[in-house]
C-alpha cells in the first residue's frame, strides 16, 4: 500500500489494484490545534455515520465506497475505520451548505451583509436559521491554511455554468436531506461540507464521508438560541476544559493544546456514541 495523503483525520493509501483506502484516525481538532489526545472509537463510529449516510443519499447521487471489508494486508486496528474507494478526479471547490450562520459564514455576514455572494436579510444573528439552505462554496486551501470563500460567478469561471449548476444542486439536496433527517432526531446540521469527484465518464460521485460532526456543524437543539454562539454536539466538553483554568493552557499564546484528562475523553467519545446512535438508531457495538 502506497500513502498518499494525510489529512486532518484520515489517510489515504493506494492498493495495488488502483483503489484508494480511506482510513479514519481517532483524532480530533478543537480551536484549530489537532489535539494529542485520540477519542477511542472516533474513526470508526464517523465512518459507520458515514457508510450510514451513503446509502441514505444514494438516491441523489452515487457515492466513492467500494467495500468496507479491510484490504489484504491491512493492519488488524483499521477494521471499522478504513473504506476501500474508487479513485476520481476530485472537483476543486470545497462545496458547502449551510441552513443555518455561524463561523466563517457570520464572519462574512457581519462584514457584506452576504455570505459567499449570496445576499442575506439584516438582523440575523449568531445561530440564526436562513430563510432557506444557501450553497457557500470555498476554495481548497492546503493543509493549515484557510479555506475562501467563492461566489458562484467564480464557480462558474472554474467549472463551467452546467457543472457549478450541478454542484450547487447536489450540496444543497444533501445537506437538505441531512439537516431534515437529524432534526427529526433532535440535532441541528448548521452547515454541512461535501467533497465531490468525477468518474473518467464526468458522472459527479460524493466522496470522503459525510454529515459527520467533522464535516459539519452539529448543535444539540434544546439548547438552540440565536444570539450567541452554539455549544457544539460533540467538542463542548473539549472546548470547555481547555479554556478552564484546571487545563492550564494559554490559547494566545499559541502553544499546542495539553493533553486531555480521561474524563473529558470519555464525555467525548460518549458524544460521537449518541450522534451515531441517534441518528441512526443502531447501537455503536
Ligand atoms: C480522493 C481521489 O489529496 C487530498 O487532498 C489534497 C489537499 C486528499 N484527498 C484525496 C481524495 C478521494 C476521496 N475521498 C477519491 N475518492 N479519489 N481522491 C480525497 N481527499
Amino acid at each position: 500500500m502506497k500513502h498518499l495523503h494525510s489529512g486532518k483525520v484520515r489517510d489515504l493509501y493506494e492498493l495495488p489494484g488502483g483503489e484508494l483506502a480511506m482510513v479514519a484516525r481517532d483524532t480530533m481538532s478543537a480551536y484549530d490545534h489537532i489535539l494529542d489526545t485520540p477519542i477511542p472509537d472516533k474513526g470508526a463510529i464517523l465512518t459507520q455515520l458515514s457508510l450510514w449516510w451513503f446509502e441514505r443519499l444514494a438516491d441523489l447521487l452515487p457515492n466513492h465506497v467500494i467495500s468496507t471489508d479491510p484490504p489484504e494486508g491491512a493492519p488488524a486496528g483499521w477494521a471499522g475505520r478504513v473504506v476501500v474507494v474508487e479513485r476520481l478526479d476530485m472537483v476543486k471547490v470545497e462545496c458547502v451548505a449551510r441552513g443555518y450562520l455561524a463561523g466563517g459564514g457570520l464572519r462574512e455576514y457581519r462584514q457584506d451583509g452576504a455570505v459567499s455572494g449570496v445576499p442575506l436579510p439584516d438582523g440575523l444573528l449568531d445561530g440564526s436559521v436562513l430563510p432557506e439552505p444557501i450553497f457557500t462554496p470555498t476554495t481548497k486551501a492546503d493543509v493549515g491554511a484557510h479555506d475562501e470563500p467563492m461566489t458562484f460567478g467564480e464557480v462558474v469561471a472554474q467549472e463551467g455554468a452546467e457543472e457549478a449548476e450541478r454542484l450547487r444542486e447536489v450540496t444543497l439536496a444533501v445537506y437538505r436531506r441531512g439537516a431534515e433527517l437529524a432534526l427529526d432526531r433532535g440535532i441541528i446540521v448548521a452547515d454541512t461540507k461535501i467533497e465531490l469527484g468525477r468518474r473518467a465518464d464526468g458522472e459527479l460521485v460524493l466522496a470522503d464521508e459525510v454529515l459527520t460532526p467533522d464535516s459539519s456543524r452539529f448543535w444539540p437543539v434544546d439548547r438552540w438560541e440565536p444570539g450567541h454562539a452554539q455549544p457544539s454536539f460533540d467538542k463542548q466538553f473539549v472546548r470547555d476544559w481547555l479554556a478552564s483554568p484546571e487545563s492550564g493552557w494559554d490559547r494566545a499564546a499559541g502553544g499546542p493544546p495539553p493533553p486531555l484528562p480521561p474524563e473529558i475523553i470519555e464525555r467525548t467519545r460518549a458524544k460521537y456514541v449518541e450522534a451515531y446512535e441517534r441518528l441512526t438508531g443502531r447501537t455503536f457495538a
